[in-house]
């Protein structure tokens, strides 16, 4: 079938709207038509070059919901008319991780994801005959995709599309780190790096859990009124503050954070952002994505004394198990994600998205189809 794409033909240039073609699903998969998709960081990420697993040409996106239209051969847990949103961290629930019950980082597709194949090695979108890659086994930014059915959460038919797109990354990942991946407890004192699409939602899923302190760090200081929305309680502009950031932020908290969060990809932030936290037991989490080349450092000494160093993917959510629960959070008002949804675009304006993210002007952008 034609469907209309934003495809990402080369690294560093503007997507470009077509009509390509989409084969229908073979075994195991699900076609879906997507009703609406955010803009993360990371299709910037991809689409700036800096992704080691970038390829191109692809058609990027990774944060959306719709409705399932037809289903391949063997598929039995959706069907017709299923509300759903993609997941990029599928949930086989019979592979060696899932069965660990230790990760949420599910392997049976990851391989041929990460080369932008579907698990039986090829693609089902193309153009002019040629083939595109998918990308993180999503494709968002189509009115239609192929998902595998293990890569899809059934939501409650009640939830709107423009809004729970979000849950499809950005929401899952912030608040989940905080829940499901730190277990931050109630009183813990907190520190944010990075107050976008996802360190909001790293700051909601602290003020949910009954964190004391949460300090949110950020260089945009328009970020402070919204942070303190979610449930901030001190901000800290890197840019104003005299001498080290580090140990003011020690001196903030009185000894350091017991929890502390990087979601910018910004490898010096994230040596911070463990320097900060608390001698014997402060616990460090990365959820920002650095680009190809880049790596991490600190003195051993900060380890040994007693921080931990960890990361998270997906806010460690097991998607077909956890997603439809934020779905209901949110449905129930438990969280909020409408005020965090600055920007509602057409297709055609997707580049636009991208330059709002870009510039700091929005904090997540949904492209209604
Ligand atoms: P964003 O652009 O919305 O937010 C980034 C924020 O960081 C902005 O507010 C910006 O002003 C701030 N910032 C930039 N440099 C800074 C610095 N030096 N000090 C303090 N603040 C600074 O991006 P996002 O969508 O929130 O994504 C954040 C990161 O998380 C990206 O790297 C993205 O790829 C990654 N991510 C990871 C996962 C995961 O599963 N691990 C999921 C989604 C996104
Ligand atoms: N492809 C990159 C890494 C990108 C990355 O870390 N992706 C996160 C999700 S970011 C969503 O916005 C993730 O889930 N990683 C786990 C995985 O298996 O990809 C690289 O550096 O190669
Ligand atoms: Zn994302
Ligand atoms: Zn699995």
């Amino acid at each position: 079938m034609d469907v209309r794409a934003a495809v990402a033909f080369e690294a560093g240039k503007p997507l470009v709207i077509e009509t390509v073609q989409l084969d229908g699903p073979k075994e195991g998969e699900v076609l879906v038509e997507l009703k609406a998709t955010g803009i993360c960081h990371t299709d910037h990420f991809t689409l700036s070059g800096a992704d080691p697993e970038g390829l191109f040409p692809c058609i990027l996106g990774h944060e959306g919901a719709g409705i399932v239209v037809d289903v391949g051969p063997g598929v039995k847990s959706v069907k017709k008319g299923d509300h759903v949103i993609p997941l990029y961290t599928p949930e086989c629930r019979e592979c060696e991780y899932c069965l660990s019950r230790k990760t949420n980082l599910c392997q049976k597709i990851r391989t041929t994801q990460g080369k932008g194949l579907m698990p039986d090695g090829t693609t089902r979108f193309s153009f002019k005959g040629k083939p595109l890659f998918h990308y993180m086994g999503c494709s968002t930014f189509a009115n239609y995709t192929v998902m595998p059915e293990i890569a899809l959460a059934k939501i409650r038919e009640d939830a709107p599309f423009d809004t729970t797109c979000y849950i499809g990354c950005g929401v899952t990942t912030g608040i989940g780190a905080v829940v499901f991946t730190a277990k931050v407890e109630p009183g813990a004192n907190v520190v944010v790096f990075g107050l976008g699409g996802i360190g909001l939602n790293v700051i909601q899923g602290a003020k949910l859990v009954g964190a004391n302190m949460i300090i949110g760090v950020d260089i945009n200081p328009a970020r402070e009124a919204i942070a303190r929305k979610f449930g901030m309680t001190h901000f800290v502009n890197p840019k104003e503050v005299e001498g080290d950031l580090v140990s003011h932020l020690v001196e903030l908290t009185h000894g350091g954070a017991d929890y502390s969060f990087e979601c910018i990809g910004n490898v010096k932030v994230m040596r911070q952002a463990l320097e900060c936290c608390h001698k014997g037991w402060g616990v460090s989490c990365i959820i920002g994505v650095a680009g190809a080349g880049q790596e991490i450092s600190t003195r051993p000494f900060q380890l040994v004394t007693g921080r931990r160093w960890i990361g998270s993917a997906f806010g460690g959510a097991r998607g077909r198990t956890d997603v439809p629960k934020i779905v209901d959070w949110y449905m129930e008002k438990k969280i909020n994600i409408d005020d965090l949804i600055t920007h509602r675009l057409k297709l055609e304006d997707i580049n636009e998205g991208f330059h709002l993210l870009e510039t700091g002007q929005s904090i997540r952008s949904v492209v209604v189809y």
